[in-house]
């Protein structure tokens, strides 16, 4: 096993991916920009570095300070966590080129996955089922038009470099789209350097639906089923819940078999997760996270294995300890994203959290980094804690998450809490399977 590991990120995932090294006996390095030098990331690692200023520019995605940091303290690997260098193809090549391992798939990898016409493309190919409409870049407005006419209005422009929700319009007719194409091409260009965009049937009122892989170096390709991240907010996730409710065993069985069956195609390595739509019964492949993502503990919870430390292990070329037939979910499990933000517009908070007191008690998950007293800056992201209920059934995790929410308090700055037990408390929430439309559209009535 490696002997010290570099994490190259901040906040909860950072404390997480600390205490995984801690149980494989792996020494860790944390890095921090001077706003972090309290963080929590840094008093649990064995070693920090900071690495510079506040904007994440100079400091969680400077790479040569992180390659720099590796040197100085010995770091034989880095974990990038979620966001920042995690899905960045040139920074896990250039740890290559400095003989680092990068926790994480080869670049190749990351590199195909991150053009979504070429992931759809792949997928396609592999038999994964995807969205009616191009393979291809758009071409021409001549292009445009056919393709459109062809799958029918309405449709939904997609920047080849964008996904995450970034780049995206829906078009209902053959004026609109020539209009639109322009500036979703130009829009695309000045956010993501590629002017690259293609064209898909707009799914009107989907569910949104993962599927979590993990895949070492021996030919093991496994899946750890599904999440179901429908409760989301202007493309930010609110609420995950595993397993998704109201869909057939044997449809999801089948969806888990030709996943695995792509990722054994495509000889990926390490943790991926495929998004689908879900609507009517059937699945469409979206894209594919090759990284750690925030909602991974409650897939933790239903299957009891740690997939940041079974991530490290295959990075380093071991075996996955278990094996398909193994891997048996129980129960379900609920994960309630706690932000600071303001409960009326949502904008960001920050401040000095006054007292902080963690809900915990049978079937209670809390992943965080904040503590009495700390000071949230406000330059990073606005998640403070994942709070994770996980109960035998559905209605018992929903029951287990209220009581939770009820038992924390966080002092003296903003943060969603009530939003989270208004969702909770829905009866439609209650009956199970939301669109990816249904918070937006209640959120007042709630
Ligand atoms: C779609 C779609 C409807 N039809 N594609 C959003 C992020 C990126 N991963 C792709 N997204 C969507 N693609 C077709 N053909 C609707 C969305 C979408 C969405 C998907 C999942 C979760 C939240 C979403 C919010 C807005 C739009």
């Amino acid at each position: 096993m490696f002997d010290k590991v570099l994490i190259a990120n901040r906040g909860e995932i950072a404390v997480r991916i600390n205490r995984a090294c801690q149980e494989l006996g792996i020494s860790t390095v944390a890095i921090h920009s001077e706003a972090d030098a309290e963080s929590m990331h840094v008093r649990i690692a064995d070693e920090s570095v900071c690495i510079g200023p506040n904007a994440v520019n100079k400091s969680y995605l400077n790479t040569h300070s992180i390659i720099a940091a590796c040197e100085i303290t010995g770091a034989q690997a880095v974990h990038p966590g979620y966001g920042f260098l995690s899905e960045n193809a040139s920074f896990s090549k250039m740890l290559e080129d400095h003989k680092l391992i990068f926790i994480g798939p080869n670049h190749s990898h990351i590199n195909a996955m991150g053009d979504k016409i070429q992931a759809k493309k792949m997928m396609k190919e592999f038999g994964v089922p995807t969205v009616p409409g191009s393979d291809k870049a758009i071409e021409s407005e001549k292009d445009a038009i056919n393709i459109s006419k062809d799958i029918g209005y309405p449709v939904l422009i997609k920047a080849s470099a964008g996904g995450g929700g970034r780049g995206m319009k829906v078009v209902n007719d053959e004026k609109e789209l020539k209009q639109s194409l322009p500036i979703i091409k130009q829009e695309a260009l000045s956010f993501f350097g590629n002017d690259s965009v293609y064209i898909e049937k707009f799914i009107d009122s989907p569910r949104h639906i993962e599927v979590q892989v993990i895949c070492d170096s021996h030919g093991n390709f496994l899946h750890l089923h599904e999440r179901d991240c429908s409760v989301q907010r202007r493309n930010q996730k609110v609420l995950e819940e595993a397993l998704a409710p109201g869909i057939e065993n044997e449809k999801k069985d089948e969806l888990f078999q030709i996943c695995v069956g792509a990722m054994k195609k495509m000889q990926y390595l390490g943790l991926g997760t495929l998004e689908f739509l879900y609507e009517n019964g059937e699945f469409y492949f979206m894209e594919m996270n090759t990284r750690l993502q925030v909602e991974h503990p409650i897939t933790e919870m239903l299957t009891r294995i740690d997939l940041v430390r079974e991530q490290i292990c295959v990075a380093h070329g071991e075996k996955i300890f278990t094996n398909q037939e193994n891997i048996k979910p129980l129960g379900h499990s609920i994960e309630c994203r706690i932000n600071a933000e303001n409960s009326s517009d949502f904008k960001p908070s920050a401040g000095t959290i006054g007292l902080f007191h963690p809900p915990a008690g049978n079937g209670i998950r809390l992943d965080t980094f904040i503590y009495s007293g700390y000071k949230v800056p406000h330059y990073y992201d606005n998640l403070l804690a994942k709070l994770i209920a996980t109960g035998r059934t559905r209605n018992h995790a929903i029951k287990r998450a209220l009581r939770s929410l009820n038992e924390m308090v966080i002092d003296g700055i903003d943060t969603n809490i009530d939003l989270h037990k208004k969702i909770l408390s829905s009866e439609e929430f209650k009956k199970g399977s939301v669109s990816i439309n249904w918070l937006e559209n209640n959120i007042a009535s709630l």
